[in-house]
């Protein structure tokens, strides 16, 4: 084998513990920390979370919070087996490479689109979710329930985030949204950690500075920033919002959209 074009499914996702080991679990990732990767070789990102961007783009350093997922072409054309690997120097993914060194191939065309309603800003149903809690955060004064609990009483009832400030699933969605219809969130990251904000049932855009970026499932939002994301409603059904850092999500991270 002189070369490989490889396309490569990143399901994997690096799991890194405080002590710094670390270990690859599957896309659902449980960690609580993102994962910082690079690419050797010739490689173009060509679709993210699923979704085939409209233009591929070069893949330099990436941070791939849990399950979020990104697709590759790779033009092996080196002799370096290592692909991705973790700022502990952890390789990820990687393949045996044998033969002479050859030229590397032309950049890859984009993948067939997956076919997408466009959205409506103007005419979106909007919802603002206020995500506090955690470590050097400051919660405040939250619901659980029909009760109303100091942030201290209620992480002695093992919840320690809190969305708007509720720390257990609302009766209520955060919004209803009907087919076709555009919805957008705002989310305000008032806390002092990152979190992998992930939408079941439909794909997003994030709106930053007036820019759409590429469709897809979760967004990263680190601490004190506020991201927006726009969807268009497609399956009917009530759906999860929530950080897939799981150990967020069961301890106050969840809430969820109806689709009707
Ligand atoms: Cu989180």
């Amino acid at each position: 084998m002189i070369r490989i074009a490889a396309v490569v499914l990143l399901g994997l996702i690096l799991v890194v513990e405080p002590s710094g080991l670390a270990a690859q679990a599957e896309a659902a990732g449980t960690s609580m920390y993102q994962s910082h990767c690079g690419v050797e070789h010739s490689a173009f990102v060509v679709a993210l979370d699923g979704m085939p961007m409209e233009e591929p783009e070069p893949a330099g350093r990436m941070v791939l919070a849990p399950t979020q997922r990104i697709d590759l072409v790779v033009d092996v054309s080196g002799d370096a087996p290592a692909l991705m690997w973790s700022d502990q120097s952890i390789e990820l993914a990687g393949f045996t490479v044998s033969g002479s060194r050859q030229a590397t191939r032309a950049e890859p065309g984009a993948l067939p689109p997956n076919e997408m309603s466009p959205l409506s800003l103007k005419t979106a149903v909007r919802a603002r979710l206020s995500m506090t809690g955690g470590m050097m955060g400051k919660m405040g004064r939250v619901h659980l329930r029909d009760d109303g609990l100091s942030s201290r009483q209620a992480m002695r009832e093992g919840y320690f985030w809190a969305f708007n400030g509720r720390v257990d699933v609302p009766e209520d969605p955060l919004l209803s949204v009907g087919v076709g219809e555009t919805a957008v969130v705002e989310m305000v990251n008032d806390t002092s950690w990152p979190h992998a904000m992930h939408l079941h049932g439909q794909y997003f855009r994030v709106i930053k500075d007036g820019a759409m970026s590429p469709w897809r499932d979760t967004v990263l939002t680190t601490p004190g920033e506020t991201v927006q994301i726009a969807f268009v409603g497609a399956n009917p059904g009530k759906w999860l919002l929530h950080c897939h850092m799981l150990t967020h999500a069961a301890t106050g991270m969840l809430t969820w959209l109806k689709v009707a």
